[in-house]
């Protein structure tokens, strides 16, 4: 070859390394889920269905994670229908439920797993199932139980591992929240109570959790953590082994989140747990129900300075969300501010307002639908379980051609305002709050530095301002009433101007009164 072609070759192969290197900046540059931020809580899904709904859209928008219900063996409680919370009544820590077997459980694991969206157990250790469930062979795997003599052979677990001798309220039962001790020592609502401080309790739960680890999930949330000792789940953490080396890196630990409900004015604070993990903040939700219902004078203005100053936890420390399965259907606590798939648009706008903050880490939760029914002021069907047959097995989730499901599930992490919002925050990620602007009512607006913009209108007249972004000027396409497609937008364009400057114009009966924008979604 003479010296001339050499040459040639050398060039050409420099462009070809340079076209690659591009690709891959460009690639990288328009990758929206550089980081993912969010967990799903799909409540009562199947397995399989999990795994599908991994593959062909919680990795492709950016999801992070997923909360499942409680894989474990649980009591059936036949009423005659199912309730959804048979669940929160283990018999034993073998892996069957109505959501699928270990075979699906594995499989769903490895699968989300593998396009990098992390499964995080919902894991019931405070107790088994109600003192009152009598005997028999009615788990979902069979197991044989006995909740009168507290004998449950399938983990094995006897009268010595309850908290029976230790528990001092006449009944048993805690009887009184403002007293630390029987709120951790004596039985929430009738279950038998762990005694968490033995060893040998302590071994079996983390044998469970270790099996779930073995398997490839990435993480817990620790049901009922208000009614166990911190020390006893640190005890607990500590016997656990790192996650598994297939999907994530040498020595990570598995994520804990505990749920706390400390809504102030009880004995026990979430404070106390803060050691072992993040906590559940149901002041979040509670609070931010009542400011968008404008409930006590409340307005969406005072948001200036939502996260600690309203005395929620360090957000660090905080798994936030605007309602979960209790509070949706008034379990749990939160009381009737709580905003649920019901109120969509308040709904829409609560959850895009805290994907967009930067305060904690965000859940959100995906339902299913129910014949709500109040009487005197309590939903009456609030344990009705998930679609289902007549057998009792969990119906499947299907898909519609519009992307909503069917078979009753309801889907809000498909809503596609709540979507986008999902990808929104993982494109503001690291970036402060900036640019806050109210008009001392409700209507208000910020960025997230120089990535994204969201601006709301929840008064009762128009808004039609002109306000500084910190975003670089382009088009934006406005991702709450229709999303970049391409190269064109399907919503509204915002024009910002080489200032930063944009003008926002919201209709305060628009159906979607709210608009946000982020570099993704410029033109
Ligand atoms: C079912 C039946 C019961 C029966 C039991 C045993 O419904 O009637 O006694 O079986 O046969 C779920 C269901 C329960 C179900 C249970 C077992 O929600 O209805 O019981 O499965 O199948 C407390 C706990 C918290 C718990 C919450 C429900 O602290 O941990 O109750 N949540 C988790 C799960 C939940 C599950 C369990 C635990 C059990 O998320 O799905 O139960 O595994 C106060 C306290 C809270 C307390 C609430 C409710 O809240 O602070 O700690 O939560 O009361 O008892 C204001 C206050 C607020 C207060 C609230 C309500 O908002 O500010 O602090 O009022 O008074």
């Amino acid at each position: 070859m003479s010296s001339h072609a050499k040459g040639n070759l050398r060039c050409l192969l420099l462009l070809l390394l340079l076209a690659v290197l591009g690709l891959c900046w460009i690639s990288y540059k328009s990758d929206p889920q550089t980081r993912r931020t969010s967990i799903v809580h799909l409540f009562e899904w199947r397995w399989t269905d999990v795994a599908l709904e991994c593959e062909r859209y919680l990795a492709p928008n950016g999801f992070a994670g997923i909360q499942i219900s409680p894989p474990n063996e649980n009591l059936v409680i036949t009423m005659p229908w199912r309730p959804w919370w048979e669940r929160y009544q283990p018999i034993s820590y073998k892996i069957c439920s109505r959501s699928g077997n270990e075979n699906e459980f594995r499989n769903m694991v490895t699968r989300c797993n593998n396009v990098g969206v992390h499964i995080y157990v919902d894991a019931v250790f405070n107790h088994m199932c109600s003192s009152g469930a009598g005997s028999g062979y009615r788990g979902t795997c069979g197991s044989y139980f006995n909740a009168g003599s507290r004998y449950f052979p399938a983990v094995p677990y006897s009268n010595f591992d309850f908290n029976d001798q230790i528990c001092k309220t006449p009944s048993g039962d805690i009887a009184n929240y403002s007293d630390p001790v029987q709120v951790r020592d004596c039985r929430l609502l009738g279950l038998v109570d762990l005694t968490q401080r033995s060893d040998y309790v302590r071994s079996k739960i983390a044998d469970y959790m270790n099996h779930l680890l073995g398997i490839g999930v990435a993480g817990f949330r620790i049901d009922a953590s208000k009614h166990i000792w911190p020390q006893d789940i640190n005890a607990i953490i500590d016997k656990l082994n790192n996650l598994n080396t297939r999907w994530f890196p040498r020595n990570s630990r598995p994520f804990i989140y505990q749920e706390v409900i400390d809504m102030g004015g009880e004995a026990v604070r979430s404070y106390e747990y803060f050691g072992n993990g993040q906590v559940t903040e149901f002041q979040y939700g509670a609070q931010l129900g009542t400011v968008l219902r404008k409930w006590n004078g409340k307005k969406m203005a005072n948001l200036k300075n939502w996260g600690e100053s309203w005395n929620l936890m360090p957000s660090d420390k905080a798994i936030v969300f605007v309602d979960n399965h209790d509070n949706q259907r008034g379990h749990g606590a939160g009381g009737s501010s709580i905003l649920t798939f019901r109120n969509h648009r308040l709904y829409r706008m609560a959850v895009s307002f805290m994907l967009a903050h930067p305060y904690g880490t965000t859940r959100i939760m995906s339902s299913y639908r129910w014949p709500r029914h109040i009487q005197n002021g309590t939903d009456i069907n609030s344990w009705v379980g998930p679609p289902s047959y007549s057998d009792g097995s969990i119906k499947h989730v299907p898909i519609n051609p519009n992307g909503t499901c069917g078979n009753g599930w309801v889907c809000e992490h498909r809503w596609h305002q709540i979507r986008n919002m999902v990808i929104f925050r993982n494109v503001v990620y690291g970036q402060p709050l900036v640019q806050w602007w109210d008009n001392y009512n409700n209507q208000v607006a910020f960025g997230r530095d120089g990535k994204g913009f969201i601006i709301f209108n929840n008064d009762d007249r128009n808004l039609f301002e002109m306000l500084p972004t910190g975003l670089p000027a382009g088009i934006y396409c406005d991702v709450i009433t229709g999303q970049k497609e391409g190269n064109h937008c399907t919503g509204i364009e915002i024009h910002v101007a080489a200032n930063g400057l944009a003008n926002f114009y919201i209709n305060s009966q628009a159906e979607n009164p709210y608009i946000a924008i982020h570099v993704e979604a410029k033109l």
